[in-house]
Formats: structure tokens, C-alpha cells, sequence
């Protein structure tokens, strides 16, 4: 039977990977994003793969993401598998230098707009005792680095809010995990740095993951028998030893 996936942060980087990956594989996709203009983009062109429909959205604000889930059509409204993987690093200080609207944004986004999505999915997964949330953690959900700290704590909560969802919703046969990427060459350090050119030496002098690597490993975690729950992955380029320790003397073809 074909499965329907909800996307949060399909616009770009993992997000729009991981439609394009789904949609290869028939998976019905509900698209969801602040840029309208390019969900409609990528609407138009994975149409003829799957069916598509997008939802346009601010997960930071409640209402919006409440009454957007409940404007789905009727094809679209059973959702089998959740990927929350809208969020974004902002800055890049150390704490006593840090910007509060950076501190707020990355609360607000990557813990509690999870949160939100999650809250609108949940009941129907329960009620029909079965569905798969994937949660798009970080290696700085498993370790601190230097001017992290704020990013790396909404990182470390969404790995306990994980935790906390698989063991809550293991009565329900409801499969949780947490896919934790190193270093992805997307738009993010684009917004951490906030279009300062800083951000584009960021993936310099190294192969780092692509947002399809990503993509690739979710549709496997996806694809597994009905018994099969991948808890958790810890994904690194080659190059890639922790969040300090990437070899750029490396030569990957
Ligand atoms: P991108 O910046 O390319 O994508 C971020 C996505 O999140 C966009 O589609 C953006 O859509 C969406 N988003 C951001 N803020 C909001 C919001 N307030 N409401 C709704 N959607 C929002 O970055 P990545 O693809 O790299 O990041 C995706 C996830 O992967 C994030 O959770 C990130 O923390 C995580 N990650 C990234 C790594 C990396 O090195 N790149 C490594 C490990 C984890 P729009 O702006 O249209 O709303
Ligand atoms: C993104 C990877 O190392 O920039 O989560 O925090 S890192």
C-alpha cells in the first residue's frame, strides 16, 4: 500500500533531498515549508513521480501548524511516516557573547516546532496503532563544540525528546528514531551565518555529506521490515572524526 510521508523543511538541504528520495520510490509526500514559491517548484517537479501537497507554514507558530495539518485533503490525511527535520543553526558565539533573538529562534524552531508537528501527527498514529517518526537530531545532539552551546542544547533535547516519544509511544507499535548528521553541505551555515561570506569556506577542503547521503540513509531507516526499528544513526562524512576534527588534507574522489 502506498505509505504518506510528512516533510517539515522540504525547501531545502535534507528536507528537499529526502522528497526527492521518497518520491522515487512512490512514497505520497506532504511538503511543508516557509518559502511557498519553492515548495511549489518542487511540487511541480516531483508531481510526476508521486502525489504532492504542500502545506506553507512557520512551525514556531502553533495555530498555523495546527490548522495547516487539519486543512489536509482526504488522500493526503493518514500519515504514516513524520520526518521532523525543519531547524537551523543561528550564529555561532561564545554564550556570553550570544544573541538572544539566535537563542530563541533555535528553541523555538528546532525543539519546539518539532514538538508542535509532532503533537498534530501523534493521535492519529496512536489511534491507529501503527506510524514511524523520524527526528533529524545532529552529531551536536551527541557532543558540545566550542560557541555550540545553544545549538547544540536544542540539539541534545530533540535526542531526549526522542528517547522520550519511542518509549511513550512503544505501546502503540509506533516506530521513533533520530537520524544524527555531521557536517551536511546545504544551505545551513548560509543562515547560521547569516548570508556572511564566513559561510562558504565552511565545507571547504573536504568532501562533507550531501544532503542526498542523508536523504539516502532516511529512506533505508524507512524501508525496513515492519519489526525493524533503527533507533538511532550517527552519519559522518569520511573526512569527519567529531564536530572539531575534520581532516582537510584528505583526498576523497
Ligand atoms: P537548510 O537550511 O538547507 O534547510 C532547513 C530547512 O528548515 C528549510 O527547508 C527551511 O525551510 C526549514 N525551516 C527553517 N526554519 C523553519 C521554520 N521556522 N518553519 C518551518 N520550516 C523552517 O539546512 P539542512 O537541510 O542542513 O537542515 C535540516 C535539518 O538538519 C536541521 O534540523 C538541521 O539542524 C539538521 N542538520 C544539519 C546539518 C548540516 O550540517 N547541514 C548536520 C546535522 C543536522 P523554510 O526556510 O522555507 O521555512
Ligand atoms: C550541524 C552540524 O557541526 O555544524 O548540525 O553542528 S554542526
Amino acid at each position: 500500500m502506498t505509505k504518506t510521508a510528512l516533510i517539515t523543511g522540504a525547501t531545502s538541504g535534507i528536507g528537499q533531498a529526502t522528497a526527492r528520495e521518497f518520491a522515487k520510490h512512490g512514497i505520497r509526500l506532504i511538503l511543508c515549508g516557509r518559502r511557498l514559491e519553492r515548495l511549489q517548484t518542487i511540487q511541480n517537479y516531483l508531481s510526476s513521480l508521486t502525489q504532492v501537497h504542500i502545506l506553507n507554514f512557520d512551525v514556531r507558530d502553533k495555530t498555523a501548524t495546527f490548522k495547516a495539518i487539519e486543512s489536509l485533503p482526504e488522500n493526503f490525511k493518514q500519515i504514516d511516516i513524520l520526518i521532523n527535520n525543519a531547524g537551523n543553526a543561528h550564529g555561532l558565539d561564545p554564550i556570553h557573547e550570544g544573541n538572544m533573538d539566535d537563542w530563541d529562534a533555535m528553541m523555538d524552531i528546532n525543539v519546539k516546532g518539532l514538538l508542535y508537528v509532532s503533537k498534530a501527527i501523534i493521535p492519529q498514529m496512536t489511534e491507529r496503532k501503527s506510524g514511524h517518526i523520524i527526528n533529524i537530531g545532529s552529531s551536536a545532539g551527541k557532543e558540545v563544540y566550542p560557541k555550540g552551546n545553544v545549538y547544540c542544547g536544542s540539539k541534545h533535547a530533540v535526542l531526549a525528546i526522542t528517547e522520550g516519544m519511542r518509549i511513550d509511544l512503544n505501546p502503540f507499535g509506533i516506530k521513533v528514531g533520530a537520524i544524527n548528521p555531521g557536517l551536511v553541505e546545504t544551505e545551513f551555515s548560509q543562515v547560521r551565518f547569516k548570508g556572511d561570506k564566513i559561510a562558504d569556506s565552511v565545507y571547504k577542503g573536504f568532501k562533507a555529506l550531501q544532503a542526498e547521503d542523508v536523504a539516502e540513509t532516511i529512506y533505508f531507516v524507512v524501508s525496513r521490515p515492519a519489526h525493524v526499528n533503527i533507533a538511532d544513526v550517527l552519519l559522518f562524512c569520511t573526512a569527519q572524526a567529531s564536530s572539531t576534527i575534520v581532516n582537510k588534507s584528505l583526498q576523497i574522489s
